[in-house]
């Protein structure tokens, strides 16, 4: 029997992965974690410890205490939030990691889940069709503690034999939970101030393509993923993941069809360099061959999702 422990619960991809984790091995076998008071979807569905990554003790206690098999470290500084205090985003971004990595070694966790991001690629990187293997200089410190992260699992897994998996997210778009920092956002700004306002002023300029995936998909791959078996895993790094790219201009004329009277203005911040620093779309073709990865939403099934669910769910 599987006992899952997944750290950064509250998040926005915490909150959707550990309600998918409890539906596939039953509430009582999942235990949500977070530094923050349980969001409510977790504290309804099964159990909750409020537990600080940092605290490598108390992290350790809890394995050994529930006898946890499978860990998902989601516990992160995200890009945007990263650039305005490096250091401490640096500190938790790898401590985490490196607090974790041990732990597994040494309780024997049988998997450990660590998701890495399209941030690890920057300037010196093409663009289009981003290749998995290809010239990595990121330019945030998220993207730098993503890549030096990614090495780590690796050599964990060379070292150990820490049965460690990764995926190198596109943004995020979900409305279950909100994003938190990230360059990205803007994606989901867009749909609750379309809603709310009928008009959007978008942090990133109109011809800005970014990879982006809805979060139902990005919750399949890392089920997929770890449910994979250990032979087809054949990058201890991390996959490329793919599913669509849009402009704010694309989004925003997506959200036209649904909502006539929408309208766009571009004031492009300090996310823009950052946003210019990454791909425009990734191939993803390995993810494809090892473990048959294949996404199921593009951008006008997404934008109705998400235009529905705000509005009947959330009561935007
Ligand atoms: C961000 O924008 O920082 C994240 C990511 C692409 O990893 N959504």
């Amino acid at each position: 029997m599987e006992k899952v422990l997944v750290i950064g619960a509250g998040g926005q991809l915490g909150v959707e992965l550990t309600l998918a984790l409890r539906e596939k091995f039953g509430s009582e076998n999942v235990i949500a974690s977070d530094i923050r008071e349980p969001h409510v979807l977790l504290a309804e569905s099964g159990p909750f410890i409020q537990l600080d990554v940092m605290n490598s003790n108390a992290v350790a206690a809890v394995v050994k205490k529930e006898s946890i098999t499978q860990i998902y470290l989601l516990a992160a500084i995200l890009s945007a939030t990263g650039e305005k205090n490096p250091l401490w985003a640096w500190d938790i971004n790898m401590k985490s990691l490196m607090n974790v990595l041990d732990i597994c070694v040494e309780h024997k966790v049988a998997k450990l889940y660590w998701p890495s991001s399209i941030a690890v690629f920057g300037n010196t990187t093409p663009k289009d069709d981003t290749p998995q293997k290809t010239v990595i200089e990121p330019t945030t410190v998220y993207g730098i503690s993503k890549y030096a992260g990614e090495l780590w699992c690796q050599y964990y897994f060379e070292k150990y034999g820490l049965d460690v998996r990764s995926m190198r997210y596109p943004g995020l778009i979900s409305w279950k939970s909100a994003p938190g920092g990230g360059t990205t956002d803007y994606a989901i700004d867009i749909y609750i101030e379309a809603l709310k306002k009928q008009s959007y002023e978008c942090f990133l300029s109109e011809h800005t393509y970014l990879p982006m995936m809805y979060m139902d998909d990005a919750v399949r791959a890392t089920l997929e993923l770890m449910d994979a078996p250990k032979e087809s895993i054949k990058n201890r790094m991390s996959y490329n993941l793919a599913a669509m790219s849009f402009s704010p201009k694309e989004i925003s004329e997506a959200i036209q069809k649904r909502i006539p009277e929408f309208t766009i203005s571009y004031a492009p911040d300090f996310r823009q360099k950052i946003a210019d620093s990454w791909p425009s779309k990734i191939d993803d073709s390995d993810a494809r061959a090892d473990w048959g990865w294949k996404p199921e939403y593009d951008l006008e099934k997404m934008t109705d999702v998400m235009l529905e669910m705000l509005k009947t769910v959330n009561r935007i």
